[in-house]
């Protein structure tokens, strides 16, 4: 056997040292957009620019292809603040189908703001509402008239247009008109400016409290037509989302979801090294060309993701063992940390592009524990990361929510158990079997934590603020100017509050 020198480390063992945080180097400024799939690039410009790549994302975060977690309600949720999800393919290919049609017939755009507003409202009991809550707010009907159907309202408090309060701005705007959530929402308001400018969109930006992106107000009569690189939608203005497909009945399944919308597929499979992957890639390819995109894995190393990449994948997924709900490695002992497969298979990657001018993004997916590990992915190369149990605690996932020891928590569990029985994901084929013959993943709970946008928020602002302490102003530069250490056992406890007792954690002091 071939015994690696090296042990196979987790993200939990690496920090990131500070580099020279430059003025411009401001959260705002940060930009996380990332490349999906292959690309074609100069290989002299390393690393290529992302938009160059035929489907990007506006922040480097997918939601895993599980029963558990990428359902139509999440897809809805994290395409509209710029990621992407992956509808689960542990299903019938009609539901499958039909949730990416749920995704896809999503009208982009309108918010219903935190007043206690039912979606079919009228618009009259709407505005009566929030005239009496105080608050100035533009209301959205869908056909952008008065007498239109309410879709959300706007209060002045939370938004602005650029730098005039929502309510005075839309005063002297020329109405009827209509506002698209931005799927790059996120940027500032300057970078939104630049690019509207650079396209000559007819459109304006609202930003939030912190001046971020958040919708863009076009007049009804825009053309509909026109290319809005402002939005995370492909061009008839429709959410982006992915699907999971198998190695087995994927002449069937890839027709019926490229027929509902998908815009990019991904082979669902916990060892993703094999012939399978390579017939099913060949199909994809051979039916759709080069619309037809499609992910490949899970690998773990060089060999497994040149074998993907030369099979045709559009992009490669990495990891083996490390998800929340995982036991393969407890049943079957192979795996490998998830630090070191990153790290491995990104080099490979840049190795790939060097010589073939082929530039194939990696997903890092499973066992990111803390926000700070997706910095740390994306750090140690990873183009974008996949989680499953960071969305599973949400209210757009589809797992139930239940009171355990008086704390709130949502159903979790992995698609290698019982309760799964994606069988698929685990065949080899060979044995004629349709069903699991032992379990690889756990049924579990998670805490709840509300919702998707408020959290994502935050794992955000973590991301920008260290991507600053590292100097970077984008995915690139981050990747390029990262320096990272191993942290030794004891500096991983001096991290962690020590030698003190928490506040929240005292018994009542008393005076002495
Ligand atoms: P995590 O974000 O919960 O740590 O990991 C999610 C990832 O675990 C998924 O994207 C998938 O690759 C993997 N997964 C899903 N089900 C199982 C299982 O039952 C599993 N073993 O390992």
């Amino acid at each position: 056997a071939l015994i690696y020198d090296e042990p196979s480390r987790t993200f939990g063992e690496y920090l990131l040292i500070p580099n020279l945080t430059t003025k411009q180097c401001t959260p705002a400024n940060v930009d996380l957009l990332a490349p999906v799939a292959r690309f074609k690039a100069d290989p002299g410009e390393f690393p290529p620019d992302p938009r160059k790549s035929p489907l990007t994302i506006n922040v480097p975060i997918t939601s895993a292809m599980m029963q558990s977690v990428s359902g139509a309600e999440l897809g809805i949720a994290l395409a509209r603040v710029g990621g992407l999800s992956f509808i689960f393919g542990s299903q019938s290919i009609e539901s499958e189908a039909e949730m990416v049609r749920q995704v896809k017939n999503y009208k982009a755009g309108f918010v219903v703001s935190d007043s206690n507003l039912r979606p079919d409202a009228r618009l009259a009991d709407a505005l009566a509402l929030t005239r009496r809550t105080g608050h100035s707010t533009v209301a959205i009907t869908d056909d952008g008239t008065p007498t239109g159907r309410l879709q959300g309202i706007l209060t002045s408090r939370d938004y602005r247009i650029g730098h005039t309060p929502l309510d005075t701005a839309v005063r002297d705007l020329m109405t009827p008109f209509e506002a698209i959530h931005s799927g790059r929402a996120g940027i500032t308001l300057q970078q939104a400016n630049e690019l509207i400018w650079k396209h000559k969109l007819n459109c304006l930006p609202i930003i939030d409290a912190q001046q971020r992106l958040v919708y863009l107000v076009f007049r009804k009569d825009h053309d509909a037509h026109q290319e809005h690189p402002l939005e995370n939608v492909d061009k008839e203005k429709r959410l982006v989302i992915g699907a999971g497909i198998n190695s087995r009945d994927f002449t069937e399944r890839v027709p019926a979801l490229m027929e509902a919308g998908a815009d990019v597929l991904c082979i669902d499979s916990s060892d993703g090294y094999s012939e399978w992957q390579r017939d099913t890639i060949e199909f994809v390819k051979s039916r759709y060309g080069s619309r037809g995109l499609v992910g490949a894995g899970n690998v773990v190393d060089r060999e497994g993701f040149l074998y993907l990449v030369e099979s045709g994948a559009d992009f490669v997924k990495v990891g083996i063992g490390g998800g929340s709900i995982c036991i393969t490695r407890e049943q079957k002992g192979i795996g490998r940390g998830q630090a070191s497969a990153v790290i491995e298979v990104a080099r490979a990657r840049d190795e790939y592009f060097r010589k073939t001018g082929h530039y194939v993004p990696i997903c890092s997916d499973g066992g990111i524990s803390q926000d700070y590990h997706v910095t740390l992915a994306l750090a140690m190369g990873a183009d974008f990361v996949m989680m499953g149990r960071y969305f599973a605690r949400f209210d757009e996932a589809p797992g139930r929510k239940v009171r355990i020891n008086n704390q709130t928590m949502k159903e979790y569990w992995g698609e290698g158990s019982n309760r799964a029985r994606n069988w698929q994901r685990y065949d080899h084929g060979g044995s004629g079997k349709s069903q699991l013959e032992f379990e690889e993943g756990v049924d579990s709970y998670v805490p709840y934590a509300g919702k998707l946008k408020d959290n994502l928020d935050v794992t955000l602002a973590k991301v920008r603020s260290t991507m600053c302490n590292c100097g970077s102003l984008n995915l690139r530069e981050l990747y390029q100017r990262a320096r990272l250490t191993v942290a030794s056992s004891v500096s991983i406890h001096e991290g962690g509050v020590h030698d003190v007792i928490p506040r929240d954690m005292r018994s009542v002091p008393s005076e002495t």
